[in-house]
């Protein structure tokens, strides 16, 4: 028995010792692996570090500078070149996270890798197979015909012409936009918020342009420090806005501030350097970040530089993008900072024939760096036709007032719609280049005033205008869509809580729209896309095709 009892616990002791040795084995492996990854990741980021650092010397206030240098050095020589090592514990985490049925010892893998939460290590793994993607694409069907090109597209606007590659959003003339494929309920039930049941964050919707999935909390969270560490402004774009008239329009303003944060530009530098167009993305995604980073700062600048005596606010480092900009403009009820993620997600895309993001990609077509592709534009967006509807519809809503009361009736409203039209004038607000029915972003606008503001007594002339207009809009006969835009909207919200200049209101748009123009830019170069230069005719030239045709 005895002996019988020895045996047992020899053998379970060599087994154990076997096992021992086995995990050990494996332990061993397992941490060279680990270390072999690291090194090439570490290599990557410090070979960005550097790039970060050059990027910051030699430019800006050197004060402003240091801290994010540092953040940089933190960021990048810390957790993120340690935890980049564990990709591949990650991804098999990731792997057991999408299947329940792998074992709970991978699953506990939950940890999240630095690699994971890095924008630029994400994107870099996608580019590859987005170039694969595009080749195929052109090689396999590169003369399948979109469509006859009509007489009435290149007299009218080019409407209804496909004609580009936009590969942020897509606008579905009934729907709506689709971000990603995910529309504008769908980013607030899925985007992470800074709240429960809250507005989606603007850097979220970043991130899902960029990548096409939607972050974690986490990766929002990296994303909205990694902006932080670049939004210093150095001084000299605030000097360069101080050398214009108080009286510049705000949108002449904020675009002179773009352009002269160009001087920053990593693109310019590299192609300077000689840069192998194969690499041309990375310094447009580094002027990107840096840019719609910055263009905070700027627009606040300009506000308060305008309507609130040149006092200025700094940056409050533990709030989010959107929070964030309210602050510095001087709105620190949480009300306002919901309104302003909401506000910047909504505006930040609409597919690439609108007059700002055509814009930003034909300029950036000539390899101009994002500062200056953007810049172009903001002066795109600065018509009234386009962004600038926003500043119209409230002073517009004003002047009904003004004129009328804000317990006009429904009567005196339709008079004062004539009697715009009448003296040659649109009704701002409505109408679409586009969309044939209500835009979903003056829906979810709308679903925000219901819930905050249902008393406001210029909320509820909106209201009534949303009745009123559409049936005489139709009744013109010429107008293609009578339903409300997004700017309809907006400003009556603003007002509420006390942003009540409405000359300001586009420089919102602009700072919201750099999301959209500059994740496509990052793209275009991505994919190499080509210069653009569509071809032009004269009438004359019509003429003569159409005789030749008939
Ligand atoms: N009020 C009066 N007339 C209008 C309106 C309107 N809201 N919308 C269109 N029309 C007229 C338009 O001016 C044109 O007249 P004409 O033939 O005499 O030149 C006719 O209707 C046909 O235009 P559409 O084909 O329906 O519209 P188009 O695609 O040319 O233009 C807009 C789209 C958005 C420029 C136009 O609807 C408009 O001017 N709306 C008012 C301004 C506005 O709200 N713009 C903001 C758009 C959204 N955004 O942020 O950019
Ligand atoms: C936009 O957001 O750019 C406007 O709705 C205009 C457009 O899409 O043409």
């Amino acid at each position: 028995m005895r002996q019988s009892n020895d045996t047992t616990e020899t053998l379970r002791d060599a087994r154990q010792n076997g096992m021992k040795d086995v995990i050990k084995k494996v332990f061993c492996f397992g941490v060279l692996c680990f270390w072999l990854r690291a090194l090439r990741a570490g290599d990557h980021h410090l070979k960005k570090l550097l790039f970060r650092v050059r990027m910051q010397t030699g430019k800006g206030n050197a004060e402003e500078r240091r801290p994010t240098v540092a953040v940089a050095v933190e960021n990048r020589c810390g957790s993120m070149v340690f935890f980049r090592g564990v990709s591949l514990i990650s991804k098999l985490r990731s792997r057991a996270v999408q299947q329940p049925g792998l074992s709970s010892s991978v699953r506990w893998l939950q940890v999240q890798t630095s690699s994971d939460l890095d924008l630029h290590s994400q994107l870099k793994e996608l580019i590859p197979q987005e170039q694969e993607r595009l080749k195929k694409l052109k090689s396999e069907h590169g003369k399948v015909q979109l469509g006859n090109i009509t007489v009435d597209m290149v007299l009218g606007g080019m409407r209804g012409m496909t004609g580009l590659l936009w590969e942020t959003s897509l606008l579905d003339p009934d729907e709506g936009i689709r971000f990603r494929g995910l529309s504008i309920p769908e980013c607030q039930q899925k985007l992470p918020a800074a709240k429960p049941d809250g507005e989606p964050l603007p850097e979220g919707l970043l991130w899902l342009l960029l990548t096409g999935k939607v972050p974690s909390e986490k990766q929002v969270d990296a994303l909205s420090k990694e902006l932080r560490s670049r939004a210093a402004v150095p001084d000299h774009v605030y000097k360069a806005i101080d050398a214009l008239p108080i009286t510049a329009h705000p949108m002449t303003q904020f675009a002179s501030g773009v352009m002269a944060l160009q001087v920053q530009s990593e693109f310019q530098k590299a192609y300077e350097k000689g840069i192998h167009k194969s690499k041309y993305w990375e310094p447009t995604y580094e002027d990107s970040l840096t840019l719609i980073a910055q263009l905070p700062a700027v627009a606040s600048y300009v506000y308060r530089r305008i309507y609130k005596n040149d006092e200025h606010i700094p940056m409050d480092d533990s709030l989010d993008y959107g929070g964030n900009f309210a602050h510095m403009l001087g709105f620190d009820s949480p009300e306002m900072q919901e309104l302003m993620r909401l506000y910047v997600t909504i505006h930040s895309d609409h597919e690439g024939g609108n007059v700002s993001a055509h814009t930003g990609h034909l300029v950036g077509s000539a390899l101009s760096d994002p500062y200056l592709s953007f810049a172009a534009a903001l002066n795109g967006l600065a018509g009234p036709l386009h962004g600038l509807a926003n500043q119209e519809v409230l002073l517009w809503i004003k002047s009904v007032v003004d004129e009328c009361g804000e317990n006009i009736t429904t009567e005196q409203l339709k008079d004062y719609v004539w009697k715009t039209l009448n003296s040659g004038k649109v009704v701002p607000g409505f109408g679409h280049g586009v969309l044939r029915k209500t835009d979903p972003r003056y829906m979810c606008q709308r679903e925000f005033a219901m819930k905050h503001l249902p008393d406001d007594p210029l909320f509820k002339l909106v209201s009534k205008l949303f009745d009123v207009v559409p049936p005489i809009l139709l009744e013109l006969g010429k107008v293609k869509n009578p339903w409300p835009n997004v700017d309809a909207h907006s400003g009556v919200l603003l007002n509420h809580y006390g942003l009540t200049e409405a000359r300001y209101y586009t420089v919102l748009f602009g700072v919201s729209r750099a999301i959209g123009i500059c994740s496509q830019l990052i793209w275009d170069r991505a994919l190499g896309l080509p210069l653009e230069r569509p071809k032009s005719v004269t009438m004359e030239w019509l003429e003569n095709h159409v005789k030749k045709s008939s």
